[in-house]
Order: C-alpha cells, then sequence, then structure tokens
C-alpha cells in the first residue's frame, strides 16, 4: 500500500474513535525529524546525552562482547542521524572487527545524509542503508537470516510501542535471528517523575511545536484544515504505569474537514488526541520482555546516575 494511502486510512481511523488518536510513528516528516533533532539537545530530554553516555564508556567493552571471531551484520534500526552509534562504529572499527553496517529509518533523506557523512568519516565502512518502517525492516533481516547479527534498537524507540506491539516487533526480531546473534536495545528506566515530565514539556515548547507538527502534516499531505492554533500539546506522565504520554488538547468547540478521507471530523472544547506513549522501565520488567520474546541478557550497560541502560540480549538455542 502506497505511503500517503496509509496514513490517510490511520488518520481516518484514529479521528474516528471515541477517543481519538494519531500514532506517533507519522511525528517523522522532514519537518518532524529535524524537531526531534532540536529535541535531542535540549536541556531537559536527558536521554540522549545518557546513552551517549552508556555508549562512549562502554564500546570497548560492548565490542568485545559483539567480536566473536566471525563477520557479522550490525543493523541499527531507526538510525537517524546515527550520531550515538558513530562512537560504536568508530570503536568497531578501530578494533578492526569484521562488520558490514545497515541503517534502518523510516526517513529516506537521513538515510541518504548518513551514508554520504560516514562515506567521509570512516571510508572503509561498508554501509547498506535501508529506507522504512520497523516491521518492513524485519524483511531484510529475513532474507539474510543464516548470517551472523548484531541488531541495534537504540534510543528508547522500545517505549513508543504499546506492550503487545513490543511483544510482537521483539518476537519477530526474535525469530530472525540464530543463537549467537545479539541485540542491544536502549531503554528509558524509571526516575523522578518530575525529571520525566520535563524532558516531555520541556520550556522552549520545542517538543510541543514536535506533537503539533502532526497536525500541520495532515494538513500539507492530506489536504486538512486544522487550525494547529486551536490545538495544545499536553503531557502527562503515570508513575504507577511507568508512561509518559502526549495529547493534543481542542482549545474551542471546532470541525476539521480531511480532503485525503472527504470527512469532517468534529472536536469538543478540552477533547484530547492521544498521540504518543513513551514507555519507562525497569529491569526486571526488560528481562520478562526479553525472556517472553526468546532473548536472555547478557548484560546491562548504565549511565553514572543509571537512568538509561542500554541492555544486551544474547539469543539462545
Ligand atoms: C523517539 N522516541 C524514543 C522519543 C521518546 O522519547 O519517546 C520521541 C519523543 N517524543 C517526545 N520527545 C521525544
Amino acid at each position: 500500500m502506497p505511503a500517503k494511502v496509509a496514513f490517510a486510512r490511520d488518520v481516518d481511523e484514529g479521528l474516528s474513535k471515541e477517543q481519538k488518536t494519531l500514532p506517533s510513528r507519522y511525528f517523522y516528516d522532514g519537518t518532524g525529524s529535524r524537531l526531534f533533532q532540536q529535541i535531542m539537545e535540549l536541556p531537559e530530554y536527558y536521554l540522549t546525552r545518557c546513552e551517549q553516555e552508556v555508549l562512549t564508556t562502554n564500546k570497548q567493552a560492548m565490542a568485545a562482547l559483539f567480536a566473536r571471531g566471525s563477520y557479522f551484520h550490525l543493523i541499527d534500526l531507526g538510525a537517524g542521524d546515527a550520531l550515538k552509534t558513530k562512537v560504536l562504529l568508530a570503536e568497531l572499527t578501530q578494533q578492526k572487527l569484521a562488520f558490514d553496517y545497515v541503517p534502518v529509518d523510516i526517513s529516506g533523506d537521513a538515510m541518504q545524509q548518513l551514508s554520504k557523512s560516514l562515506h567521509n568519516e570512516i571510508p572503509n565502512l561498508k554501509v547498506e542503508a535501508v529506507v522504512g518502517e520497523y516491521f518492513q525492516s524485519l524483511d531484510w533481516l529475513q532474507e539474510n537470516k543464516s548470517e551472523r547479527k548484531v541488531v541495534l534498537f537504540l534510543g528508547s524507540n522500545i517505549g513508543n510501542f504499546e506492550e503487545p506491539e513490543s511483544i510482537r516487533f521483539l518476537t519477530s526480531v526474535r525469530s530472525y535471528l540464530q543463537p549467537g546473534d545479539q541485540l542491544l536495545m536502549g531503554v528509558d528506566l524509571r526516575k523522578d517523575p518530575e525529571m520525566i515530565l520535563k524532558a516531555y514539556d520541556d520550556a522552549s515548547g520545542i517538543t510541543a511545536a514536535f506533537n503539533l507538527n502532526l497536525l500541520q502534516r495532515i494538513n500539507k499531505e492530506l489536504g486538512g484544515d486544522f487550525n494547529v492554533n486551536q490545538f495544545r500539546h499536553y503531557a502527562m506522565y503515570n508513575p504507577l504505569e511507568g508512561v509518559m504520554r502526549s495529547f493534543l488538547i481542542s482549545l474551542s468547540d471546532q470541525d476539521v474537514h480531511i480532503q485525503g478521507s472527504n470527512k469532517t471530523y468534529h472536536f469538543n472544547a478540552w477533547e484530547a488526541i492521544h498521540t504518543e506513549n513513551s514507555h519507562k522501565y525497569t529491569i526486571p520488567q526488560i528481562k520478562m520482555l526479553g525472556q517472553l520474546c526468546g532473548f536472555r541478557i547478557e548484560k546491562v550497560f548504565y549511565d553514572s546516575k543509571q537512568l538509561f541502560a542500554d541492555v544486551l540480549f544474547a539469543v539462545d538455542q
């Protein structure tokens, strides 16, 4: 199905529900990807800096655990600009490990830029960029099933899945892996709720713009007539569930027409559109999630404040 048709269908489905939703995977058009780059540099958004620290501090130990004497594919799901992965790539190259790099991302622009920058920065690295959604990238894993793989799923991307979806996704990843393969997964850990809340509701309003851009994208690509000023970003963290939820709140009673679906959607004043979940975990939860999907924890790497973890999973017989 063409991407635009799927987008129109998903938007219509979400806005036709009793409790309106829009899928967060549609945040990442050109503008959304640029805004996300800015989010990653915000003082409040600790996740990226913490993971950068985890990778920088532990790159040698990670390389030693990846090295098993045979050639492997390093597959980076949701690579983006791969700023964090570059720390690992430099280390693996320096240690002369035999591998190639397969970044996968929904953004074609990001993959083009990344291939170019890697060509300049690590000229000898073999790169095969794949453009597609996570589930599509599994095709690549299937085609190359017999070769050794280390899969990276960094940046707490797993946190944006609902629980059943995360189980389905990790189970599929596992089904394409063999004993000896590994998965390194970045997870945001439970912590002071205030700190989490600020990371998703920053003082400069970049996260608000990122969330609202989804309405602008619908206007641009599907012929919507959202008045973006009539919606507000709202974020709340539930410490019982460990879930950060983001919403767009309608500020007035209003109708929005979308040409792509040829429908008008009514919004009551203060009605919410649920746009994103970002799950925060404990290590026992991650251990259980891994077990459910056929993975065993080989090692957990933390930053110095234990706010974030990169968990290395092994695949058993
Ligand atoms: C991509 N993902 C892991 C980010 C997160 O933290 O859930 C997306 C994001 N949403 C708001 N800020 C960042």
